[in-house]
């Protein structure tokens, strides 16, 4: 406890909780509070952090079978389970989201641990016929320690997504939560032990991003990092694996379109499209943010998504409110700056600024907002808003749709709404983004569904089988068998 009555949470490396003077307050987003105190790690921390990870890797976990990771996995998962309630609290408090998005949050990251501990069980080389009297085959090995920076909008889900793929292929960790919403990661190293993990094999250091991530993301002993953040931030990442040649996950967010066709019957859309926005007030690297609608259904769903907008309840999360604040002033600053220039360049047909009201007065609340007649030329369209703000624009044919909906140098994911199978596999064909889902934006959460981002949305995959892969390379061995005579 701190001096003022904070819970505090110290870095956990080695397996043991690491003493420091050095603290950072963790705000509640629906009141701007402190409610607890995470250690501020930097260089010095994360050296031990990844020292830590190496000295696990040699000494143990390098020497472990597949089934005996799949088991800890499996036991991980339970472990979450087990913590279902107490963790979804955490995560709101520390987030600001909807309790239930948080159960679900804490439902996915167990499913993460599950799929993988069944994944790890079967994953295997391939034998290579080159020749008689040679044996060829190939080894998927693990990279060694590997380093996670993560964000703070989906904390424990990510954490998962991008740990459980890593641990399960035989590789040590170093994980750098978001200094916004760092608590769950920290608890996760509780259970993780409690699971049967040895010490050291995941050790968790919160900090800022400029202190503990960089000297994470620049270690010259971390084999291979994973970051999902900010474009700028990636780039910055990419920049300092590259000085020590190893490889980068990045997942750096979108601005996905959803196109809705004159065939679909748009009214059954209409919950999807605004959940795709305003689940966790937009805070999601793949929110449906821009919504390309036919224009002979334009007007129609232009009113069903305004009468569904104005019937959320904003509120804290924990109350299991439609849809809660923003994780801090920063990213409300940057939000009321993008509805600034939307209500100058397009038409706001709902919402817009900060909802009136003493009981939004201290959190970081925005209102969800419906922006009509948004064009290319708008910054709304183009940029990532990273808030419950959907910009529409109307189109006539599919090729105007198609340019719509690739004018943007993101490459995240799409929507498709419509009835004919054969425009559905059209445009999933054309479309640069790495996931397209038709008739079901909420496949986005699926475990089992490779994830990961065309240009400028990122590099490499993440959750389903090809995360796994990610997470191991490959070594060819070839024997000469010729016995000689
Ligand atoms: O991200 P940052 P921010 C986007 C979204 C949002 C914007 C800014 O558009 O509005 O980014 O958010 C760590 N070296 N996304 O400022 O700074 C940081 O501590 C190493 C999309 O919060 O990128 C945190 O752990 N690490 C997104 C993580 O990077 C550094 C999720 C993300 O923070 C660092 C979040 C550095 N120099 C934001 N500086 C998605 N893809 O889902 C910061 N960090």
């Amino acid at each position: 406890m701190s001096e003022a009555g904070l819970p505090e949470h110290a870095a956990v490396i080695a397996g043991k909780r690491v003493p420091t003077q050095r603290w950072i307050d963790v705000l509640d987003p629906s009141n701007a509070r402190p409610f607890a105190r995470v250690a501020r790690c930097g260089p010095a921390e994360v050296q031990s952090a990844v020292d830590a990870a190496r000295h696990a890797y040699e000494s143990v976990w390098r020497f472990t079978t597949p089934v005996e990771r799949s088991q800890v996995c499996r036991r991980i998962a339970d472990a979450l389970r087990g913590e279902r309630e107490e963790l979804a609290r955490l995560e709101t408090l520390d987030t600001g989201k909807p309790i239930s998005q948080s159960l679900t949050d804490v439902d996915v990251a167990a499913r993460y641990f599950d799929f993988y501990a069944n994944a790890i069980e079967s994953l295997g080389g391939e034998t290579i016929q080159q020749r008689p009297d040679r044996l060829a085959f190939t080894l998927r090995e693990p990279y060694g320690v590997c380093g996670h920076i993560i964000p703070w909008n989906y904390p424990l889900q990510i954490a998962a997504r991008t740990l459980a793929p890593a641990l399960a292929a035989g590789n040590c960790c170093v994980l750098k939560p978001a200094e916004d919403a760092p608590l769950t990661s920290l608890r996760l190293a509780d259970l993780v032990e409690g699971a049967g993990l040895p010490a050291g094999v995941l050790n968790v250091v919160p900090g800022y991003g400029a202190e503990a991530g960089a000297a994470l993301a620049a270690h010259p002993d971390v084999d291979r990092i994973a970051f999902t953040g900010s474009r700028e931030v990636g780039e910055a990442v990419m920049a300092a694996a590259a000085r020590n040649i190893v490889p980068v996950t990045l997942e750096l967010g979108g601005k996905s379109p959803q196109l809705v066709l004159p065939d679909y019957d748009a009214a059954r859309a209409v919950p999807q499209i605004v959940e795709a926005i305003t689940e966790h007030a937009g805070q999601n690297c793949s929110a449906g943010s821009r919504l390309l609608v036919h224009r002979s259904v334009h007007d129609e769903l232009v009113a069903a998504l305004a009468e569904r907008f104005r019937a959320l309840r904003i509120g804290p999360g924990i109350d299991d409110s439609d849809m809660g604040p923003l994780i801090s002033a920063k990213q409300r600053e940057r939000v009321l700056g993008h509805l600034a220039e939307g209500r100058r360049d397009a038409e706001v047909v709902v919402g817009g600024g900060v909802p009136e009201g003493e009981a939004y007065a201290e959190g970081f609340y925005v209102e969800p907002t419906l922006l009509d007649r948004v064009t290319p030329r708008h910054r709304v369209f183009n940029e990532e808003i990273f808030g419950p703000v959907l910009c529409v624009s109307a189109f006539d044919t599919l090729d105007e749709a198609v340019a719509l909906a690739e004018h943007t140098t993101y490459g995240l994911a799409a929507g498709i709404w419509t009835s004919d199978v054969t425009t559905a596999h059209w445009l999933a064909g054309r479309l640069r983004v790495g996931q397209v889902f038709v008739n079901d934006y909420s496949a986005a959460g699926g475990v089992e569904l490779p994830f990961g981002g065309y240009r400028r949305s990122g590099i490499g995959v993440e959750k389903g089988l090809e995360a796994l892969r990610e997470y191991t390379r490959c070594k060819t061995v070839a024997i000469h068998t010729r016995i000689p005579v």
